[in-house]
């Protein structure tokens, strides 16, 4: 075959356990630090057009229906993911690729993008190189495990939007139990993301995203996640603290469906990781007075009852976790600080999917 042309979509997550942090020794491969959880959501995803043919490789990358520049920091994300995964597939190289990506949430909003983004490519290219390669498709694209692999080369957090299963999914570190000396493809394959709970596991949970400000120039998450792992005296505490006693409570909570260990969880480990990034030097501030107001309100609605808890990525924008019983009241709330038009409500979603385009 000489053409592939496959459309893929794939959601985006929001973690409960954070990741922020690559391995230093092993910053080529994306290895995190510590292992990071997240939900799948069902309502924002990004559509991914792709066309490989075979001849001179050049890539050509549209987002939104608009076309992006060589010279552009969005290209150039594209272009440095297809650079990495060349150093284990040189053979990608053989090929010039159209990629089309549309995404259903309003991107301007600060909500991100990168994770739903390269997992949709991630999927795509798995998909494409099924029909046109069918080696390299075996090593390196036949199950979810290896396709999530990949997409942590685009953007670490993609690796959690690949499991067709979605719902709850666990990204390992990994790197524990590597060799003594590991081969390139022990350090590519060894961190994945799989589902733990599926989709309909948790149905009453509700994900409430808001859209309080508007995407800021701000440091990226990718720069300033090193700045902490260099200069945070707490980063490796937070990491072990997480890896050995945050992360198995909240695999217990999710498994009980104890929604009040489950808040009180979710809740700690938003605020730890706003605490490892403001003892970065300088200080990494990603909330503002919109943020904490909601926080205020939050644990103002949970005095008596836990009703609802909250998480923040690196940006001001809260995404809220409440059950289907206590919605209005929360909502209610909500609404105090946030216009309902700029309110998504949302379920536990599935993960990535492709389709072969005739
Ligand atoms: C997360 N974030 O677990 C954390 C919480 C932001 C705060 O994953 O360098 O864009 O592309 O691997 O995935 C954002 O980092 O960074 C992120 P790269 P990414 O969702």
């Amino acid at each position: 075959m000489e053409k592939a042309a496959v459309i893929s979509t794939a959601p985006t997550n929001i973690a409960i356990i954070k990741y922020w942090g690559k391995k230093p020794e092993f910053e080529n491969y994306f290895i995190p630090t510590k292992s990071s959880a997240s939900f799948t959501v069902d309502k924002f995803y990004t559509t991914t057009n792709l066309e490989v043919k075979k001849g001179k490789y050049q890539i050509l990358f549209e987002l939104n229906n608009k076309k992006i520049l060589p010279s552009k920091e969005e290209f150039f994300y594209i272009s440095n993911f297809f650079e990495r995964l060349a150093k284990f597939i040189p053979q990608l190289k053989n090929y010039s690729y159209s990629i089309s990506s549309v995404n259903n949430f309003p991107t301007a909003a600060g909500f991100a993008s990168s994770a739903s983004g390269f997992a949709a490519l991630s999927r795509a290219l798995a998909c494409a190189m099924n029909i046109l390669e069918p080696k390299i498709f075996e090593k390196f694209f036949s199950t979810d495990e290896k396709i999530s692999a990949i997409a942590r080369l685009g953007s670490g957090s993609a690796a959690r939007s690949i499991p067709q299963k979605g719902g709850f999914v666990l990204w390992k570190r990994g790197f524990d139990f590597l060799g003594p000396k590991p081969t390139d493809l022990d350090l590519l394959f060894c961190s994945y993301a799989h589902s733990l709970f599926d989709f309909n596991f948790w149905k009453e949970l509700k994900i409430i995203y808001l859209a309080l400000a508007k995407k800021e120039k701000k440091i990226k998450s990718r720069i300033g996640m090193q700045q902490s792992l260099a200069t945070s005296p707490f980063y490796s505490q937070w990491v072990e603290y997480e890896e050995k006693i945050l992360l198995p409570s909240l695999l217990e909570a999710i498994n009980s469906k104890n929604f009040e260990n489950f808040a009180k969880i979710t809740s700690a480990a938003s605020n730890s990781l706003h605490a490892i990034m403001l003892s970065t030097s300088p200080p990494l501030i990603y909330l503002n007075q919109k943020s904490l107001a909601v926080i205020n309100l939050i644990e103002e609605l949970n005095k008596e009852e836990i009703l609802a808890t909250y998480t923040f990525d690196a940006g001001p924008n809260p995404v809220i976790f409440t059950l289907q019983k206590n919605e209005k009241k929360v909502l209610d709330t909500i609404k105090k600080v946030c216009p309902s038009k700029n309110i998504f409500i949302q379920n536990i979603g599935q993960g990535s999917s492709c389709n072969v385009k005739l």
